[in-house]
């Protein structure tokens, strides 16, 4: 059964009677609305200026009413908090407004808010002179025609005067004010575009009780340096935030589609903007999958799960380690281990184990299974592999746990089809002589046009200084995945390793020249740097970059 929720009318009406002063955050589409729901808006203010630059046309009702209806319907679809439409004039006379009404209300909007201008209006921003103002019997008609029409009450009908707007004065404003009220609007807009709150001050002052039965709503664009609090004590009761969603979006618009032009690449701005996975998050694809299982025969996708090693505290950052493993050192405002937990989720891949040891009780992710190496300081990454042992099955990576890699080398790991593929960084020439790494010898080298891994297979992996491995062809990054076939054969031979006296000491790339020596085929898929192994100082700030 569906729980009962308020009415969106008359959420709407109860943030004009509350006696707090409240907020509509500006939408001009079904996604930017759900963005101000998840927010914490309790409602939405459908701006026309922003609906129609969206569309790509100018605020002067270039866009039909019955294009801005259909825009207003999907956000009212994306969204369950109350929505108030700037209606413009109204589109028209009386029975335009009227005709509106009632189809704003079939859409599920709570409310619209007309302006006393005459159509077409233009935007309040611009040129004075072309802000003529409605006659006030003929607006007053056309409030009272809205009130007559609706079905709901709780409809809100608000009424805006662009009196200050027009230069008309303070005394227009309250004269006009006064005989909407009369007329029956829910609430008034007091519009101003100075830059500073003394009009809207000004107005409350002699609006006063009456704002107690005809709550004042502004919208402070121009005046909003004013701090917030200045308008909770003049008794207003709703501030629209009227355009910013729009402005933001410009901005971010602007700044990729420069940067993929100017690069022709996409690799600058895949790993800054949301994922499609947070597209699918937000456009509710989870509410379509449970649908097609309740109502299609959907076999449950063959999912992968992660494996991460992170049991070690961290020897060469002894003061960022004295409380917590070095896999949740903070990087970018959250636990290194994390940005590489969120590259799964993004695939969807919620099945993720951790084997963890040092300051084991420092791990406060949730949806994990954690299992505890308790000797991880006389024991190495076997050890830990080795107790996570059943998750090893049908398609499973293996990582380590301290590594910052670009997303998109998940992405393609996912899509390689080989029983055992491990990701090897083919970029060695700017390691150091002494840097340390597993470097690989595979059988060819990177030719930097192909990617995919049919077309290299291990050779050799051995930990060791870049200057006693200079013919290697690449560095080993941390990560293993395996299909069903892989998985069985890696977790048979890490079972017959773990009798060795030796495993206790034996780390990942021992397990994978054993399985060399067992002539498995262990595929290669090459990376061109991108990625980052968290081991001292240098490699810490060097990952608040990444
Ligand atoms: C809008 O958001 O379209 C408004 C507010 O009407 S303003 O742009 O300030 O006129
Ligand atoms: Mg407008």
């Amino acid at each position: 059964m569906k729980t009962p929720t308020v009415k969106k009318t008359t959420q709407l009406r109860n943030m004009l009677m509350s006696n707090e002063l409240e907020f509509l955050m500006e939408a001009h589409n079904g996604m930017s609305a759900k963005i101000a729901e998840e927010a914490g808006f309790k409602g939405i203010w459908g701006s026309g200026l922003s609906i129609s630059a969206a569309l790509g046309v100018r605020d002067n009702n270039e866009a039909s009413w019955t294009q801005v209806l259909e825009v207003v319907e999907f956000m009212s679809d994306a969204t369950k908090i109350p929505i108030l439409l700037d209606g413009d004039t109204g589109y028209g006379n009386f029975n335009n407004m009227r005709r509106l009404v009632t189809k704003l209300e079939q859409r599920g909007v709570a409310g619209v808010c007309i302006e006393d201008k005459i159509f077409p209006k233009t935007n309040s921003f611009l040129r004075t002179e072309a802000q003529p103002l409605a006659d006030i019997e003929e607006f007053c008609g056309k409030i009272k025609a809205g009130q007559d029409t609706k079905l709901d009450d709780d409809f809100n009908i608000i009424a805006r005067v662009e009196a200050l707007i027009a230069g008309w004065g303070m005394g227009e404003a309250l004269k006009r004010a006064e005989a909407y009220r009369l007329a029956g609007a829910n609430g008034i807009l007091m519009h101003s575009k100075i830059s500073k709150p003394d009009e809207i001050l000004a107005f409350m002052k002699e609006w006063g009780e009456r704002s107690k039965s005809c709550p004042i709503v502004i919208v402070p664009t121009k005046y909003y340096a004013t701090p917030t609090n200045a308008f909770r004590e003049a008794n207003i009761s709703v501030c629209i935030w009227a355009n910013h969603q729009m402005r933001m979006a410009v901005t971010a618009m602007q700044n990729v589609t420069k940067t993929i032009f100017e690069e022709q690449s996409l690799m600058n701005v895949e790993d800054k903007i949301v994922s499609v996975a947070e597209l699918f998050r937000l456009q509710n694809d989870k509410e379509l999958e449970a649908a097609e299982k309740l109502y299609l025969s959907v076999a449950d996708a063959d999912k992968p799960r992660a494996i991460f090693l992170a049991a070690s505290r961290g020897a060469e950052l002894k003061e960022l380690t004295e409380d917590k493993p070095k896999v949740l050192i903070d990087i970018n405002g959250k636990p290194l281990i994390e940005q590489s937990i969120n590259h799964f989720y993004e695939h969807d891949i919620k099945d993720i184990s951790i084997v963890r040891g040092y300051k084991k009780e420092a791990f406060k992710l949730q949806n994990i299974k954690y299992f505890d190496n308790d000797n991880f300081e006389t024991t190495s990454e076997l050890s830990s592999l080795f107790l996570a042992k059943k998750e090893i099955v049908d398609h499973t990576v293996i990582s380590y746990g301290d590594i910052l890699y670009r997303k998109y080398i998940l992405s393609r790991l996912l899509e390689e089809k080989g029983d055992i593929t491990i990701v090897v960084d083919a970029a060695l020439k700017d390691r150091a002589p002494g840097y340390e790494g597993d470097f690989v010898n595979c059988s060819r080298a990177h030719n930097h046009t192909l990617f995919s891994a049919e077309n290299a297979e291990l050779k050799g992996i051995k930990f060791g200084k870049a200057s006693d491995n200079k013919e290697a062809q690449g560095e080993w990054i941390g990560l293993i995945k395996t299909n069903k076939v892989g998985s069985d054969v890696l977790s048979k031979t890490l079972t017959e390793l773990s009798n060795d006296s030796g495993f206790s000491k034996m780390k990942l790339p021992d397990l994978m020249n054993k399985l060399l020596e067992k002539k498995v085929k262990i595929n290669v898929m090459y990376i061109d740097g991108h990625w980052l192994d968290v081991d001292n100082y240098a490699d810490v700030s060097r990952g608040q970059k990444f």
